[in-house]
């Protein structure tokens, strides 16, 4: 794989966004995507195969099922830039549907080095499928191939996984119409979200029985440790779920389970915690099918079509910019 790289980032960001996180009044919180450092993403991976956690495969069953019905709806030639590679896997599905009818460019855009090694493993070896990988942000790499297209080529983008449902509804909202910015009227959009299902399943899905999220959740803590010089102590905190069915999201934090100052020396901050005090590390919103058409609809796409699994409740949107 040719790899656009860039590097991660910078500590200084991080320190910034640590410092200010959790010495902001009231709630402390901290920025979800700093879960994914080379062990975040291996735990990841592990949840990802909990029984109770069923978004990932329900995610890759209905491409598996439907990948066909999916590509028979848009242009050809087209190019494929995923946002995000993860691990790949579930992206064989359309690559190889794909690669039946014309030859295939795929650009996984993703910050974490590791992510896009994982994703060449995966995927470098379907015929007349080519990997460009971009290591940048999401609209930054998905800027630059939209840039690099030739005429006639049209672009499908991938935002699978409910990885949305990080944001809140808003900036969800807001980052839809970034994307399609990017896009020319006829471009698609494949739109994976997790939908609104019974809260102790959610539950679940989020505080395993064996410890995954909760392993995933504190190494947030490590990382910092690591990366940033601090004294966390990891056997203070606590992973906590809970479920706010107004918002229709799953909040994870972190709690203390005593009073407690912590240092963060390569961020030159101290914190104090209370104890009982939590610090919000992920929120993941499920959405209803019909929130998915309006929220395509207001930032300048239409909802061509939908498919929704039964099993574990989750729908792939397929969206074309108009
Ligand atoms: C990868 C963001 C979709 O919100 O379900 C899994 C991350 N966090 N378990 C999700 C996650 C805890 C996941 N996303």
């Amino acid at each position: 794989m040719l790899t656009e790289a860039i590097p991660q980032y910078p500590v200084a960001d991080f320190a910034a966004e640590v410092r200010a996180g959790l010495t902001k009044p009231g709630q402390k919180e901290l920025p979800s995507k700093y879960l994914y450092d080379e062990v975040g993403s291996v735990l990841f991976e592990v949840i990802s195969v909990l029984p109770e956690y069923g978004l990932t495969r329900a995610d890759e069953r209905l491409l598996r099922h439907h990948a066909e019905q999916m590509i028979s709806r848009l242009p050809s030639p087209v190019l494929v830039a995923e946002l995000g590679s993860g691990s790949g896997k579930k992206t064989r599905w359309i690559l190889q549907a794909l690669s039946r009818r014309q030859r295939t460019t795929y650009y996984p855009i993703e910050i974490s080095p590791t992510a896009l090694a994982q994703c060449e493993k995966e995927l470098g070896q379907i015929d007349s499928v080519s990997i460009v990988g971009y290591e940048r942000s999401y609209l930054d790499g998905l800027l630059e191939v939209a840039a690099g297209r030739r005429a006639g080529e049209s672009l499908l983008v991938l935002f699978l996984g409910s990885n949305i449902g990080n944001f809140d509804r808003p900036a969800g909202e807001d980052f839809l119409g970034e994307v399609r910015r990017r896009l020319a009227p006829g471009d698609g959009m494949l739109l994976g979200t997790d939908l609104v299902k019974p809260a102790p399943q959610l539950l679940a899905a989020y505080d395993d029985p064996i410890g995954v999220t909760a392993a995933f959740n504190l190494n947030l803590l490590a990382r910092i440790n690591r990366e940033l010089d601090a004294d966390f102590n990891l056997a203070a905190f606590r992973h906590a779920v809970k479920y706010d069915p107004q918002e229709r999201r799953i909040e994870m934090h972190l709690r203390s389970t005593q009073a407690q100052s912590v240092a963060v020396r390569k961020a030159r901050f101290s914190v104090v915690f209370a104890n009982d005090e939590t610090i919000w590390t992920e929120s993941s919103y499920k959405y209803v099918p019909a929130e998915v058409v309006e929220m395509a609809q207001r930032t300048g796409f239409r909802c061509e079509a939908q498919w929704v699994d039964r099993e574990w409740p989750f729908a792939q949107s397929l969206l074309i910019a108009v």
